[in-house]
């Protein structure tokens, strides 16, 4: 096995961890000696080893002098593990390739530095492209201290997204609903405003993916205008976030009670609870100011094929531009994913 291919090979462990270790990153690691496999490894939940230390204990004996290819620069901190760059000094391996710098100011270049300081060869950027999108919510989250924020929205082929203000039209059908279920069960939490809750008394929960994970229900209700009756405040199916400026006594639901309930303070204090990737199904208003502040990193667009004329409601403007990343049929409905130029 060459040096890329040991690298893909690693790249491929990594995304074995997919939706399972959020707030840390996906990284694979592979150790060779003499280009043949001895250990490999991955780090798949928060919390638990990192993927050089599952690989060095596959490798035993065997990482002394060895290749080491890791998908993120090994760490030279202590967490909620030791770090990783003590672990390959002391197993005595001889080169480590690192696809990409990990840019958590707790390391950012200093795990590299210091296997360079014990003699340890270190090369970096081998799949760099790669390795870089696999963790695209993680570097965004670990270096802005924010949630890495998906808005999504369904508007008629004309542009609009609701025939009328103050009402909610059913622009796509069961197969966007189907996705959207999806998305829900990749993110960490979903976050809607109290206008979605009074109007549509929505549940939030992923029900049509063949995926269980039940995302956080974050609802942003300043005013306190949702009512205990709301599904989302009683139903179980997942947990719930309230922020509010007023004390409200709701069984079961988080409450964080704030003064400063502005959308900058509310992702910050989500990003410190572990938030790193949140889904926004917000109405007009919301989707808006999500846009105005520059929160949003991706765009989920889908396009019915319905016109919903003059009068009706069309999205906020914005002079940024979007790049398209990917573009599905859905059902009727088209999908346009966009990612912030
Ligand atoms: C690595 N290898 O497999 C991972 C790393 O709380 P801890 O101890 O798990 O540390 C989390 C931080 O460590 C995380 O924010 C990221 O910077 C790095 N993740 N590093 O050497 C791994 N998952
Ligand atoms: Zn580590």
């Amino acid at each position: 096995m060459n040096d890329e291919q040991a690298m893909q090979f690693a790249l491929n462990l990594a995304k074995s961890g997919s939706n399972q270790t959020s707030p840390n990153p996906l990284v694979g690691c592979v150790i060779t000696n003499n280009q043949e496999v001895v250990g490999f490894g991955a780090h798949l939940k928060s919390g638990e080893a990192h993927a050089e230390i599952n690989a060095l204990k596959i490798a035993g004996e065997k990482a002394k002098g060895a290749n080491v290819y890791v998908t993120l620069e090994p760490c030279s901190h202590v967490g909620r593990t030791g770090p990783c760059v003590e672990a390959l000094i002391k197993a005595q391996v001889a080169h480590v390739f690192i696809a990409t710098l990990d840019p958590n100011p707790l390391i950012a270049g200093s795990g590299a530095r210091r296997l360079e300081e014990a003699g340890i060869t270190v090369s970096i950027g081998l799949c760099e492209d790669g390795a870089k999108a696999i963790n695209e919510a993680f570097f965004y989250y670990i270096v802005h201290r924010l949630p890495y924020v998906t808005l999504k929205q369904a508007i008629s082929i004309d542009g609009k997204i609701n025939a009328e203000k103050g009402q909610r039209t059913a622009i796509t059908g069961k197969e966007v609903q189907k996705d959207v279920h999806y998305a829900r069960s990749i993110h960490d939490a979903i976050l809607v405003g109290s206008n979605t809750v009074c109007i549509d008394n929505p549940s939030l929960t992923n029900r049509l993916s063949s995926s269980n994970k039940q995302p956080i229900r974050v609802v942003m209700d300043r005013d306190g205008k949702v009512p205990s009756a709301a599904k989302v405040f009683n139903d179980k199916m997942a947990q719930t976030w309230l922020f509010t400026s007023k004390a409200r006594n709701l069984s079961g639901v988080r409450t964080f009670v704030i003064e400063d309930c502005s959308l900058r303070n509310i992702l910050r204090t989500l990003a410190d609870e572990g938030i790193m990737t949140l889904y926004v199904e917000a109405g007009s208003q919301m989707a808006d100011v999500f846009l105005q502040q520059r929160f949003v990193q991706k765009m989920i667009i889908y396009i019915a094929p319905k016109l919903l004329g003059s009068g009706a409601l069309s999205m906020a403007t914005l002079q940024e531009e979007f790049i398209f990343t990917d573009v599905e049929k859905i059902g009727e409905a088209i999908k346009l994913t966009m990612t912030m130029k």
